[in-house]
């Protein structure tokens, strides 16, 4: 079984993160949206919000499940069996730190592969953090997030 890991902070999900879970859906048996825990960052949405909200926004992709994790990446994948990890990208911008992430993965797991997954271009200037600055300053983020995401931001402000 083909199983994908797709990692991230998620703090919160985008529909950039959506995009790169329907794509990964469509060619992995499974996907494992996995949610890094952080102590050192600040997060809008603690670690437990942040699973329970990706949860409701993946219930359409019967193959995708949610998770969280600590430590090095490839120490996980380890532990789930897994060879492969999902990673999104939407400019060049992104691709000097993937890359070097990539490069530095398959030193310490050179079985462990990481497979990079191009955005719409609808999507490809999202991020969490520029979401949460227009939600903080009262903009308008109605397509950019779920719904649910878009009122869980609001609440949160
Ligand atoms: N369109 C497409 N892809 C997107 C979009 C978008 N609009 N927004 C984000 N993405 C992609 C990102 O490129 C990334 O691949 C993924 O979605 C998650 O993004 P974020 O911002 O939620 O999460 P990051 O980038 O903070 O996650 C970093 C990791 C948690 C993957 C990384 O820090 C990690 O692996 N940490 C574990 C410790 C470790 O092993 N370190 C050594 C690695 S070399």
């Amino acid at each position: 079984m083909k199983v994908g890991i797709y990692p991230g902070s998620f703090d919160p999900i985008t529909n950039g993160h959506l995009d790169i879970i329907q794509r990964a859906s469509n060619i992995c048996d499974e996907v494992v949206v996995s949610v890094l825990m952080n102590p050192s960052k600040n997060p809008l949405f603690s670690l437990e919000e942040r699973v329970e909200l990706i949860k409701e926004v993946v219930k359409p992709f019967p193959n995708v499940k949610v998770d969280c994790f600590s430590g090095l990446l490839v120490d996980y994948l380890k532990a789930k069996d897994a060879k492969i990890i999902i990673k999104g990208l939407r400019a060049v911008s992104d691709f000097e730190y993937e890359f070097q992430m990539a490069l530095m993965n398959r030193k310490l797991a050179p079985d462990i592969e990481t497979i990079f997954l191009m955005t719409s271009s609808k999507n490809s200037y999202l991020s969490s953090s520029i979401v949460k600055e227009v939600a903080k300053f009262g903009g308008c983020i109605e397509g950019l997030v779920p719904d649910l995401i878009r009122k869980a931001i609001f609440k949160k402000l």
